[in-house]
């Protein structure tokens, strides 16, 4: 979702020639091959968007594989673009890498302030290890190597698993098949009173390429909108946008995660940038591309 959008950004840029190269063509958990690519090609800039991500189920039931992958893939770009040169690297992260209880709005000095959330400790430390390693690299060599964390992303492309995804695309699932099916409710996890901020993936696609032309950007920065909502009060805008009349109700057996994670977003302010998309506006547009991608075949549902 991230990567795409990205390049749709980039697309837009003149004199921008964009690398990419799919899953199946190369494996970012193999060192060997990520050396390969990067010594043949040798970008200037690399912005790294892949990760192993999911909900909070998913990062609850596979915290092996959020943590080895998400290493793995990290260890091997970030150290293969050092070697052959890369001048610059864009670490992609999220902001849950901030302590469960972090002060609101959240801000980058609280990283390392406080025990993380249990329920995706497994990625947060992964992505807080990518962090750590761009800045080290930064310090240690002087290479433009630095990071991104945005806050919960959502839009083209996302993942609309039913127990792997993200909230706000389950949601816009669930509501569209009780539409479908005229089932009387819809049931969401949790009490519904934790607080979320989302950001819309091409909001995050400007500031990526915005951070890009900074010539000395923060080692870190946090990427969002400032305003969040609760779960309830999310599912009840995405029933509207859907069309969804019936009920809806909630499951407390179900985790809450954290209770809230309110980006402080005023050092990235500071350097001129400023999100486009609304809410209720991003979610008009993300269920009409949900609708296309279901009607094409292409949504991803992994
Ligand atoms: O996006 P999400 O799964 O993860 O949101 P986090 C979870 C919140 O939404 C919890 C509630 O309070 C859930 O109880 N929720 C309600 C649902 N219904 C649903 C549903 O149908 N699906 C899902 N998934 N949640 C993620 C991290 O935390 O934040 C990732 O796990 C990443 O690693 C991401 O950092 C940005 O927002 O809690």
């Amino acid at each position: 979702m991230v990567g795409a959008a990205v390049c749709r950004r980039l697309s837009q840029e003149p004199g921008v020639v964009l690398l990419t190269r799919p899953r199946d063509e190369l494996d970012l958990c193999d060192d060997d091959a990520v050396a390969r690519f990067v010594e043949k090609e040798r970008p200037a800039t690399v912005i790294f968007a892949a990760a192993k991500v999911g909900g909070i189920h998913a990062n609850q039931s596979f915290p092996v594989e959020f943590l080895t992958d998400n290493l793995r893939q990290e260890l091997s770009t970030i150290h293969a673009s050092y070697r052959f040169g890369v001048r610059r690297f864009l670490f992609l992260g999220s902001t849950c890498i901030y302590p469960r209880l972090a002060q609101q709005p959240i801000r980058e000095d609280q990283l390392l302030a406080g025990p993380l959330e249990p329920t995706n400790e497994a990625y947060a430390l992964a992505k807080i290890a990518g962090l750590k390693l761009c800045q080290y690299f930064r310090q240690q060599y002087g290479v433009l190597y630095h990071s991104a964390m945005p806050t919960n992303l959502y839009g083209p492309g996302d993942n609309y698993h039913v127990e792997h995804s993200h909230v706000l695309p389950g949601l816009i699932r669930k509501f569209h098949e009780a539409k479908i099916t005229g089932a009387p409710s819809v049931t969401i996890w949790g009490t519904g009173t934790p607080l979320r901020e989302f950001l819309h993936v091409d909001d995050l696609a400007d500031a990526i390429v915005h951070l890009c032309k900074l010539a000395n950007p923060p080692d870190w920065v946090n990427v969002g909108t400032s305003v969040d909502i609760s779960i309830l009060e999310l599912a009840k805008l995405i029933a509207k946008v859907v069309g969804y009349q019936g009920a809806i109700t909630t499951d407390p057996s179900k985790p809450d995660g954290t209770p809230r994670k309110l980006t402080d977003t005023s050092l990235l302010r500071s350097t001129g940038w400023v999100p486009g998309v609304p809410l209720n506006e991003g979610l008009i547009r993300t269920y009409a591309d949900f609708l296309e991608e279901t009607q094409s075949g292409r949504l991803r549902s992994i």
